[in-house]
């Protein structure tokens, strides 16, 4: 096992997985910029070191400062959290030139599965169910429309190298197609230097439904159920949940058990997101994430596992502490997101926190690297925290978030939190009758409410 781990990270994924170090009896060490110098996640690790200025390109992705860190503190793996350098090819190859473990998949998974068409390939390839579509990437406008007529309108055009939502274009017949396939070309080669396009047929009101999976790097992997992430803005999720309201057990252990068979096929090792469109009972991939995610907490709950120590130990070569026999569903769990924004616009709002008091009780978990007189830099992403309930059925989750809610207090900034409770008392939210078009519909009617 290792001795010390250092974080290329901040916020409250960095004390994550601190709290994990700590617990394994692994010392922990801080990597911030020159605006994190009184950050929270600097302050709780054993040990700190300044990377760079406030600018994340300078610092948290900056991979020799990084690596250089790891020198001067005899860090002999790196955990990179979610986001920054987490699917980084480069800075997992770097980390393995330098003799150091990326706590992470390998540099060629990240590859695989970072390019949209060769991850959709390589899940097909793998016998999981994609979205009707062309084959790679479509040159010209004859072959599009020669995919769309086969699959039939609506279709979704997408860049290879996008992501995030960005690139996309919906055509609803022959002539919209025309123009979007030209419009989402030049976007994708301004946006990111690469025109390769995909069709697909278009899921009009699908949920986003995740299939968490796990790998010991030598053919064993797991699946731990669903999330359903359907509640999200901009592509920015803000409400998860586990299990998903839809699911039954058997669709669960199937779509399950494929993903954990794929990755198990490819020795993937530590915490994988295999993502699907849901539509009528029917999962079709999208996209798989190599990483943590945000929401890993609300499977944490229900599973009643450390995923993160699961990360560090496989990235040791130890094994997976579960079988697949040894996971069970208890309860349900719900996330809710808090970020440091203004309602109704959602425009970033940072500044100093004048009081923090965070909720608590039997099945309630916040995570925050928030304290009261902490300035919230301007440099990073919103996220402010992650409040995570768990309760033994929907029903009495939905009223324990309702409950901790009305404890949570973050005072001399804007947050999202106002927006949970309003959102709390939609009968469609209470039963979960929800699709990924949902809440921004409900936000554009809420605008015009007042
Ligand atoms: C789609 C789709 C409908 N049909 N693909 C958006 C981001 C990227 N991860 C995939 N996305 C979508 N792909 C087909 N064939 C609708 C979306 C989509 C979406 C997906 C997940 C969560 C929220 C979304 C919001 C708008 C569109």
């Amino acid at each position: 096992m290792f001795d010390k781990i250092l974080i290329a990270n901040r916020g409250e994924i960095a004390l994550r997985v601190i709290r994990a170090c700590r617990e394994m009896g692994i010392a922990s060490v801080a990597v911030h910029s020159t605006a994190d110098s009184d950050a929270m996640h600097v302050r709780m690790a054993d040990e700190s070191i300044c990377i760079g200025p406030p600018s994340s390109t300078d610092s948290y992705l900056n991979k020799a400062a990084i690596i250089s860190a790891c020198e001067i503190t005899g860090a002999q793996a790196v955990h990179p959290g979610y986001g920054f350098l987490s699917e980084n090819e480069a800075f997992a190859q770097a980390l393995q030139d330098h003799g150091i473990t990326f706590i992470g998949p390998s540099a060629e998974h990240i590859r695989i599965m970072g390019d949209k068409i060769t991850a959709k390939e390589t899940a097909l390839a793998l016998g999981i169910p994609v979205v009707p579509g062309s084959e790679g990437g479509v040159a010209n406008f004859e072959d599009a429309i020669g995919v769309a007529e086969g699959i039939g309108f609506p279709v979704i055009i997408k860049a290879t190298a996008g992501g995030g939502g960005r690139g996309m274009k919906v055509a609803k017949n022959a002539q919209e197609l025309e123009i979007a396939f030209r419009t989402a070309r030049s976007e994708a080669k301004n946006a990111f230097g690469n025109d390769e396009v995909y069709i697909e047929k278009y899921l009009q009101k699908p949920r986003h439904i995740e299939i968490q999976v796990f790998g010991d790097g030598k053919g064993n992997a797991v699946h731990l159920g669903e999330r359903d992430c359907s509640l999200q803005r901009r592509h920015q999720k803000v409400f998860e949940e586990a299990p998903g309201p839809s699911i039954t057990a058997e669709m669960r252990n199937k779509i399950g058990n494929i993903c954990a068979e794929a990755v198990a096929k490819i020795n993937y090792i530590g915490a994988g997101t295999v993502e699907f469109l849901y539509e009528d009972g029917e999962f079709f991939f999208i996209e798989m994430n190599t990483r943590l995610q945000v929401e890993h907490p609300v499977t944490e709950a229900i599973f009643g596992v450390d995923l993160v120590r699961e990360q560090i130990r496989v990235a040791a070569g130890m094994g997976m502490s579960f079988t697949q026999s040894d996971l069970e569903i208890n309860g349900h769990a719900i996330e809710v997101r808090i970020n440091a924004e203004k309602l109704p616009n959602f425009s970033p709002c940072p500044g100093t926190v004048r009081v923090f008091h965070a909720p608590g009780g039997l099945g309630v978990r916040m995570d925050s690297a928030l304290y009261a007189g902490y300035s919230i830099p301007p440099y990073y992403d919103s996220l402010i925290g992650k409040l995570i309930v768990h309760g033994r059925d929907r029903p009495e989750a939905l009223a324990r978030l309702r409950r901790a809610l009305g404890e949570l207090i973050i005072d001399g900034i804007d947050t999202t939190i106002p927006l949970f409770s309003t959102l709390l008392a939609e009968p469609d939210v209470q039963n979960g009758d929800y699709n990924i078009h949902w809440l921004e519909k409900w936000l554009d009617a809420q605008l015009g409410q007042h």
